[in-house]
Parts: structure tokens; C-alpha cells; sequence
């Protein structure tokens, strides 16, 4: 790996510029930051005001020694136990963001059933009436609207079922097997809020000490993420919005317009980014534009709620999570409207030195120094209109000797909604994961990784994810990305079909006969959701084993930060995925809690977690652990028969 900060031209160029400017960012903040080491590898408790506790390491401890207390805060908690409180409460952080954004989604879903809010629609009715029948609600003779009440109000019910035996409804998504492994294990999460209440109660002082039985809950508080609140977020932003299909758009700071007004929007959710695109395109705002001197609006996305607008209107992306204070720099944007999640306090005070107003507009998520337009889907649209408007009549404060924007910028293809997966390599008549799995039967495709999560400045920027990805796809693994991994291969031009040449032989003739990139965005970081019901869909097209845990499928986070990343890593673990994380991994100095998650968790539920921050031994474990399963399969020799691959051509002159 090279000692460079990052591999992003358009980063290093504002990094640059920052420096000349006087302007400090996250890349100086970590190095100037000495990471205390009990912190960093999960053994510091302030779970009480006896401690803060730091069980201090005398020479070696052995596992035994540890799990006996040899090293113990004041109450006499273990490392082990220490450790496991922390990451426990990792996943219920990560599972309440996730749930909190979807509970949102909720309400609005319902006031936009019972139609009383202007802007927001039931457009995917399709995708209303599967979802139906996964509550089983009758959908005969219902217009979409009375339907999607139904389907809304079932679903805000997931979040507070208080029901001791309840499941939550999701669950019944996975295969047979992955369910009965859950009911006998008592994983199967009941309410949403329950699950991450229950976390944060049995990880105070005094209350569950037993590393392996706080995991247990980890692993139900992750499910009622992944396949609860993630999960409905994705599938009503998909009914509310439209489910995403293929389409084109361009990555990186150079999308930001010299002559037009800029707005990025920024955070998670698109409930409010939605409405600004919307707004972007009124008449009456666009000749406001060209009466301030502007040829027009532009509008970019940062982090997730880009990876949403992306999806859905091909909204081009200004950046990843360490590309937000570097937008600012460019000098170029009138306005960064943010919501929540993965934004950073620092972007009031970078704003300072430009014109960019930073824009707050959810009451759960305020900073001092940035300007407050609160947002609710009752008045989404006349907000949207109002932060646009503002947005313009800054553009006349820009100082443009201040203004540099990178030219760097790639075209990308996103959209790949499991739906799109299913109709691209299927077909519209026979839809299905058939293909899928039949070129990972004949070996042609070796298996499928989803690399997903954040950056982090203690990485070089891009380019573990980069390096990853590219001897990932080298060796024939087809790859599926979220959140600001996504990003960061699509800066790197790995999101178009001509990346095929980076593939191995296999992957590249799959990719250039089906007409797709060997990398494929799948949305933002709740839209890991879809991989669960992809894993599960390609179980249930047969050949490839009967649970998740069988399959040549490999889960990685090689650049993550937040502890949403923990929770969603836990999830594919309870799920029976093989996770693999980088950077550094919070619960190294436990070694029993360790040992428990890197190789007893294999035996609960047929996942486990993998600590590597290099590139290419992380690679190395995720192909072998696809080698392993596919041995498994016993489909690690050629095939037999060849199976033929269709083309469109060929699909077409089919007889159904
Ligand atoms: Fe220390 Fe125990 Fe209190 Fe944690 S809960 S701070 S280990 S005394
Ligand atoms: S935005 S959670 S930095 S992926 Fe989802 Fe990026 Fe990680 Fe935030």
C-alpha cells in the first residue's frame, strides 16, 4: 500500500488547495489525532462513573486468564465482556440510525397513501403488491393507495411489536433452513425498537457479563436491522420513489458546474433530496437562476442520500464521506443541504472561508454555524423551493478567485435494484436468478462479494476499496457495492460495462454478453437490504445449497468507520455470511471475544467475522473462502454440460 492520503486525483488537488487556504480536514485532524489503544481495540468501559476502566495489560494474558479476570475494570468486568458491551452497543447505534431513517420513511409512506402531502407519490405499485402479500395483506379489488395504508401501517408496526414470541415479518424473506436456524437459536428478532432497547439494557453495569450471550442479542439487534428496519426503508423509498433501474450518470468534484448554482445534498435520507431535485427543475427557479447570472441548477450528492438520488434520477455524485469538506473548497457551492448521518461538524466552519451556505433541516440533526430550514413531508416541497431559492441568490456571492473545480469526473452505470438483477440477467418473461446461478455453477462467475461501507482517514482514501475490487473482479468475483464504496470504484471507472477488461475471462465474457459493468451499485448503505433478498432469491432458484451460509458469497468492509458498518456486518454474520473487515477491528483486545466471532460464530450461524486490513490478503480470504464453499457445492470442477449464455438477441427469438 502506498503512504499517499488518497487515490483520488480530485481529493489530492483540494487536499492541496485546503493546505494553501489554511483549511484544516479530516486527513489532518487523524494524523494529528493519537487513537488511545484500549479504545481502538474495544477494552475501554464508561459504562459507569466508578471508571472510566482500561483494564490494564500485564506482559502476555492468556485467553483463559482474561476470560477469569487477570485484567478487569473496577466492577470486575472481563476484557471479554468489556468488549462484547461496546460492540453490542456498536450494532444498537448502527440498527437505531438505520431504523430511524425507515421509521421517517413510514410516516411519510402513510401520509403519502392517504394522499396529504404534496410531491410525494405511490409510483412502483408492482413492488406495493408483492409487499402486500410479505404482510399478507389481500390485495383483490384495492386502489394503490388504500393498499399502500395497509402495507404502511403494517410496517410502522414492526418497529414497537412488544409481542415476546413476535417476528418480525421480514424474517419469512429468508430461505426455510436460515429461518428454522434462527427460531432455534432464539435469534429471530421480535420488534424493531425492542431488539436495540434490550442491547443498551443488557450492556449497563451489572447486567449481562457473558461475551457469548451479549453477541446473541447483537446478533437479533442486527437482524432487526437488516431485515427490518434497513429493509422496509429500502422497499417504501422503492414503492414511494420508484424502484431503481440501470441508468448513466458521472462521479467525482468534477460535476460541480462553474456556471451554474451548485447544491449538494448530503446525509441519508431522500425524503427532503427528492423534493430539492423536484425543486431544481421549477420554472420559476431556473429563471430566478439566469436573472442572478447563473446558466443553472445543478444539483450533486455526497454519501447516501447521493447513492438515493443516484438510483432513482441519475443524479451525479460529488464525492464520498472524505470528499464533503473538499466539496466546500472547490469554492464552488452555493449551498450543502444535509439531513443525517456521516456528516461532519467541521462543515460550518470550512464554510466560513467561502460562500457556501451549510443547510440543516431535520430537528434530530442541528450544528451551530449552518442555517436551519426544518423539513417535514407536509411541507417538503415548499421547503425544497425555499433552500433552492436561497441557494441562487447566494450564487452572485461566489469570489471566484476562490473557485477551483477539479476536472475529474467518470461516468458511472448504477440502479441495480435486485429486481434489476433478476430482469438483466433473466429477461422481462423469465426473470430470474437461473442465470445468475448457472454461471456460478459453470464457474464463469467464481462467486459474489458485496464490498461495501465508508472511508477512513487512517486508510489511504479509495484505495483499499479500489485495490480490492480490482483483484476481486481480476479472479472473476463479481461484486456488489453500497454506500461509499460504491463511490469510490466508481471514481476509479470500475461502474461501466468497458471495465469488463479488468475482469477475469469468465466475468468478462458474463458482463459483455448481458451487457453490464463487473461491479454493480446497489444503492446506499440501507440498500444492503437488497443482498440479503438477492442471497436469498438465488438460494431459493436451487443448485447453489438450501441457506445463505452455502453460497459462494463473501460480505467486506475494507474502509469502514461508523458503527452502522458493525451493525450491518453482524447482520450478514447472523445471516450465515463470511464478513471480512479492514482498518482496524474493535474487539482485539479480547482474545476470547475474538476468537468467539473469527471462529466459533462459524458454528452458530454458519457466518463469521475476519479481521485483514491489507488489499490483497483480504482478497485472498474472500476468494478462498468462495473456493471453499464452491468445494462444498461440489461445483469446484468443471461442468459436464455447458450451459449456454443468452444474450439479448438470443432472448428475444425465444418462444415463450
Ligand atoms: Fe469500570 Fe465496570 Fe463501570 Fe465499566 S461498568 S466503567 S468496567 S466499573
Ligand atoms: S455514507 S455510513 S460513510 S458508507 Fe452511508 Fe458512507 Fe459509511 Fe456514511
Amino acid at each position: 500500500m502506498s503512504d499517499e492520503l488518497t487515490v483520488c486525483p480530485a481529493t489530492k488537488e483540494m487536499l492541496a488547495k485546503a493546505k494553501d487556504e489554511g483549511i484544516s480536514t479530516a486527513f489532518d485532524r487523524s494524523k494529528a489525532n493519537k487513537a488511545c489503544p484500549f479504545g481502538v481495540s474495544g477494552v475501554c468501559c464508561r459504562n459507569c462513573a466508578m471508571g472510566p476502566c482500561r483494564p490494564v495489560f500485564k506482559g502476555e494474558v492468556s485467553e483463559e486468564e482474561q476470560e477469569l479476570g487477570a485484567t478487569a475494570g473496577v466492577c470486575g468486568a472481563t476484557v471479554g465482556t468489556i468488549s462484547a458491551r461496546n460492540f453490542g452497543r456498536m450494532i444498537a447505534a448502527g440498527t437505531a440510525a438505520h431504523s430511524d431513517h425507515a421509521r421517517e420513511t413510514t410516516q411519510t409512506f402513510i401520509k403519502a397513501a392517504k394522499q396529504e402531502i404534496e410531491g410525494y407519490d405511490i409510483k412502483d405499485e408492482e413492488k406495493l403488491r408483492m409487499l402486500a402479500g410479505v404482510f399478507g395483506i389481500s390485495t383483490d379489488s384495492k386502489d394503490k393507495y388504500a393498499l399502500a395504508r395497509e402495507v404502511g401501517e403494517k410496517a410502522l408496526a414492526e418497529f414497537g411489536n412488544q409481542d415476546e414470541e413476535g417476528e418480525l415479518t421480514f424474517i419469512k424473506r429468508a430461505p426455510e433452513k436460515r429461518q428454522k436456524l434462527w427460531r432455534e437459536q432464539r435469534m429471530v428478532p421480535r420488534g424493531i425498537d425492542r431488539e436495540v432497547v434490550e442491547m443498551m439494557h443488557r450492556t449497563s453495569i451489572g447486567v449481562d457479563q457473558d461475551y457469548r450471550n451479549l453477541i446473541h442479542q447483537g446478533s437479533r439487534c442486527a437482524l432487526a436491522d437488516g431485515w427490518g428496519g434497513s429493509m422496509i426503508a429500502t422497499e417504501l423509498q422503492d414503492i414511494m420513489f420508484g424502484t431503481p433501474v440501470p441508468l448513466r450518470s458521472e462521479v467525482n468534484l468534477g460535476v460541480l458546474k462553474e456556471d451554474e448554482v451548485n447544491i449538494i445534498v448530503h446525509g441519508h435520507e431522500p425524503l427532503l433530496s427528492e423534493m430539492i431535485v423536484v425543486a431544481s427543475r421549477d420554472e420559476e427557479l431556473l429563471n430566478l437562476a439566469r436573472q442572478e447570472g447563473a446558466k443553472g441548477i445543478s444539483i450533486a450528492g455526497i454519501c447516501c442520500t447521493a447513492n438515493e438520488v443516484l438510483m432513482r434520477h441519475g443524479v451525479p455524485i460529488a464525492g464520498n464521506f472524505l470528499q464533503q469538506e473538499l466539496a466546500i473548497v472547490t469554492g464552488a457551492v452555493e449551498a450543502m443541504v444535509v439531513d443525517v448521518q456521516c456528516v461532519m461538524q467541521s462543515l460550518p466552519r470550512v464554510a466560513q472561508c467561502y460562500h457556501t451556505d451549510v443547510i440543516t433541516t431535520s430537528e434530530r440533526a442541528r450544528m451551530s454555524g449552518a442555517i436551519h430550514f426544518e423539513f417535514h413531508p407536509d411541507n417538503a416541497l415548499t421547503v425544497a423551493k425555499d433552500i433552492v431559492r436561497r441557494a441562487v441568490k447566494n450564487f452572485k456571492n461566489r469570489n471566484k478567485d476562490l473557485v477551483n473545480i477539479p476536472k475529474e469526473k467518470m461516468d458511472l452505470v448504477a440502479g441495480f435494484s435486485h429486481e434489476t438483477v433478476n430482469y438483466m440477467l433473466g429477461g422481462r418473461f423469465r426473470a430470474s436468478y437461473r442465470p445468475l446461478n448457472d454461471n456460478i455453477i459453470n464457474g464463469r462467475i467464481r462467486g459474489v462479494a458485496g464490498v461495501v461501507g465508508c472511508n477512513n482517514p487512517k486508510v489511504g482514501h479509495d484505495e483499499v476499496h479500489v485495490t480490492l475490487v480490482k483483484e476481486l473482479i481480476k479472479n472473476d468475483v463479481l461484486v456488489l457495492q453500497t454506500g461509499c464504496g460504491a463511490i469510490a470504484s466508481a471514481k476509479a471507472g470500475l461502474l461501466v460495462p468497458e471495465a469488463a477488461r479488468y475482469a477475469g475471462p469468465g466475468l468478462a465474457e458474463v458482463c459483455e454478453t448481458v451487457g453490464i459493468p463487473p461491479v454493480l451499485h446497489c444503492g446506499a448503505c440501507v440498500d444492503n437490504s437488497r443482498l440479503l433478498v438477492a442471497a436469498s432469491e438465488m438460494v431459493r432458484e436451487g443448485g447453489l445449497g438450501d441457506d445463505i451460509s452455502d453460497l459462494p458469497v463473501v460480505g467486506c468492509a475494507p474502509e469502514w468507520m461508523s458503527e452502522k458498518a458493525i451493525a450491518i456486518g453482524q447482520y450478514f454474520v447472523a445471516s450465515g455470511v463470511f464478513v471480512v473487515f479492514g482498518v482496524t477491528f474493535p474487539t482485539t483486545g479480547s482474545q476470547g471475544l475474538s476468537n468467539h466471532l473469527f471462529n466459533e460464530y462459524e458454528k452458530i450461524t454458519g457466518g463469521k467475522w475476519a479481521f485483514e486490513p491489507d488489499p490483497m490478503k483480504m482478497a485472498r480470504l474472500i476468494i478462498d473462502h468462495i473456493d471453499k464453499k464452491r468445494a462444498a457445492l461440489g461445483i469446484d470442477k468443471p461442468q459436464e454440460k455447458e450451459r449456454v449464455l443468452y444474450d439479448m438477441e438470443m432472448r428475444r427469438e425465444l418462444k415463450f
